[in-house]
C-alpha cells in the first residue's frame, strides 16, 4: 500500500499510527500541501477534493477521508480497536464524527494557520470563535478520560487513535495550553507509551 501524505498532517498520522498498531507495511508518499502539490492533475484523479491523506491499495484503488481509512483498515484486519459490540462500536463511530466536526475544524486549523504562515485578515477574524470551540472539544476529552483509561472505555479503540493526532500538538501555534487538561496528558502519556507508537514526524513506520 502507498499513503499518499505529508509529515506535519495529523490526518495523515492516524492512518500511520494505525499501520504501526496493525504491524501493515505502507510505504508513505509526501507531497508539500503548503506548495499546492495535492492539486496537480494526477493528484486530483486520487482524490478529487485534493487532500492528503489517501490511501492507494496494491490493486490501485484509491480512499481518502483519514476517518473512512482507519474504518476501511481496521474492519479488514478484525482488529479489536473496533469492537464488535453494537454499541461499543456506534461510541466509536461518534468520536470519529465528532472529531470532524468539532475538534478538527478548530485545533488542527488553527494549528496550521499558526505554524504555516497561512494566517489571513478572515481567519485571524475566525480565530477567537474556533478557539473558543477546540476549548470545549478539549473539556469534553478532558471529562472522559477523568472517568476511563481510553475514550471508549478501558481499552484503546480507533476513537484514540482518531483523536491523538490533533490533541497531542493542540500547542503548536500557540492557541491551546495542554496543562490545563491533565487527563488529556495522562492519556498522551499512555499511547506514547504503547509498543507500537511511532511518532508524528516518524517517515518509517514498520
Ligand atoms: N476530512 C479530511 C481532511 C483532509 C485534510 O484537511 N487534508 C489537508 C492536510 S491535513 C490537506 O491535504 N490540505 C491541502 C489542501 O487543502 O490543499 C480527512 O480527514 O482526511
Amino acid at each position: 500500500m502507498i499513503l499518499h501524505d505529508f509529515l506535519p498532517s495529523g490526518n495523515g498520522y492516524k492512518i500511520r499510527l494505525l499501520c504501526a498498531c496493525l504491524g501493515l507495511k505502507v510505504t508513505l508518499k509526501q507531497y508539500d500541501i503548503t506548495k499546492g502539490e495535492t492539486h496537480t492533475e494526477s493528484f486530483l484523479a486520487m482524490n478529487p477534493n485534493g487532500k492528503i491523506p489517501v490511501l492507494e491499495l496494491d490493486d490501485g484503488e484509491c480512499l481518502s477521508e483519514s476517518n473512512a481509512v482507519l474504518l476501511y483498515l481496521a474492519e479488514q484486519h478484525q482488529s479489536a480497536l473496533l469492537p464488535n459490540n453494537a454499541m461499543l462500536r456506534a461510541k466509536v463511530y461518534k468520536w470519529l464524527f465528532w472529531e470532524q466536526y468539532s475538534h478538527e475544524p478548530n485545533i488542527a486549523s488553527p494549528r496550521f494557520w499558526l505554524t504555516h504562515n497561512a494566517m489571513t485578515e478572515l481567519k485571524k477574524h475566525m480565530l477567537p470563535d474556533r478557539i473558543e470551540q477546540g476549548r470545549a472539544a478539549l473539556k469534553q476529552m478532558e471529562d472522559t478520560l477523568a472517568t476511563q483509561t481510553y475514550l471508549v472505555g478501558d481499552s484503546i479503540t480507533l476513537a484514540d487513535i482518531c483523536l491523538f493526532p490533533y490533541t497531542h500538538v493542540a500547542e503548536e501555534g500557540g492557541a491551546y495550553q495542554l496543562s490545563d487538561y491533565p487527563n488529556i496528558q495522562r492519556w498522551i502519556k499512555d499511547i506514547e507509551a504503547l509498543d507500537w507508537f511511532i511518532p508524528i514526524n516518524q517517515a518509517h513506520i514498520i
